[in-house]
């Protein structure tokens, strides 16, 4: 028969260095999103509400040690205890707006001397972004933002290899935005892009899986 199912939401991700705006930015997109009649949710990992995502925010805290392995897995796990969620969620209608995801995962983990295709295994099989928002600001700029918490990665040096890898991880597919320009300015670019793939995802653009 021709009853199609309802169309599904899209997974959007943002990604950048720590005080590229990726926060502000994500709950404007989502009031926006909101606001144009989308059902959609905010989301962001680490998720430090699970007892791993506890883990993860006693080690960024310096509270706790852990081996640098160790917390790449956990970061990862924090991903997949959340997998089926985000799909039931994804498939029901909503659209997720995340606040970081595989892509720092792997970034940051390479930055301290992982192996990188070490980093991207446990990530295989989780849901590819139908979007990825790279807010692009040099590492310098970002820290002359100051604010940083103090945790754990929060460091101009570890973020300039961050930086590095980021480069590394994005493919044609991303979109890079300017994160220097006016908030506005940014907000405007990301309304559009994000309309632009709600669209296709509602003309039926099936989910994928990562890495790919
Ligand atoms: N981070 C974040 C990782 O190292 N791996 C990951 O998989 C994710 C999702 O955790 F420094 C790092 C990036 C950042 C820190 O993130 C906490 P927030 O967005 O500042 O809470
Ligand atoms: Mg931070």
């Amino acid at each position: 028969d021709s009853v199609s199912s309802e169309s599904r939401g899209a997974l959007i991700v943002l990604e950048g260095l720590d005080r590229s705006g990726k926060s502000l930015q994500s709950s404007r997109l989502v009031s926006y999103l909101e606001g144009s009649g989308h059902s959609v949710e905010p989301w962001r990992f680490p998720d430090r509400t699970t007892s791993v995502g506890q883990m993860i925010s006693s080690y960024l805290a310096n509270k706790s040690e852990l081996d640098d392995r160790t917390v790449h897995l956990l970061f990862s796990a924090n991903r997949w205890e959340k997998r089926s969620q985000m799909e039931a969620k994804l498939k029901a209608g909503t659209t997720l707006v995340v606040d970081r995801y595989s892509y720092s995962g792997v970034a940051f983990s390479s930055a301290k001397g992982l192996n990188i295709e070490w980093c991207k295994a446990p990530e295989i099989g989780l849901l590819a972004p139908d979007l990825v928002l790279y807010l692009d600001i040099p590492p310098e700029k970002a820290a002359e933002r100051g604010g940083y918490g103090g945790e754990r990665y929060e460091q101009l040096e570890f973020q300039k290899k961050v930086a590095e890898y980021y480069e590394v991880l994005r493919d044609s597919s991303w979109k890079i935005i300017d994160a220097s320009l006016p908030i506005e300015e940014i907000e405007k670019q990301l309304q559009e892009l994000a309309s632009e793939c709600l669209k296709e995802c509602q003309k039926g653009k099936p989910l994928s899986l990562l890495w790919s």
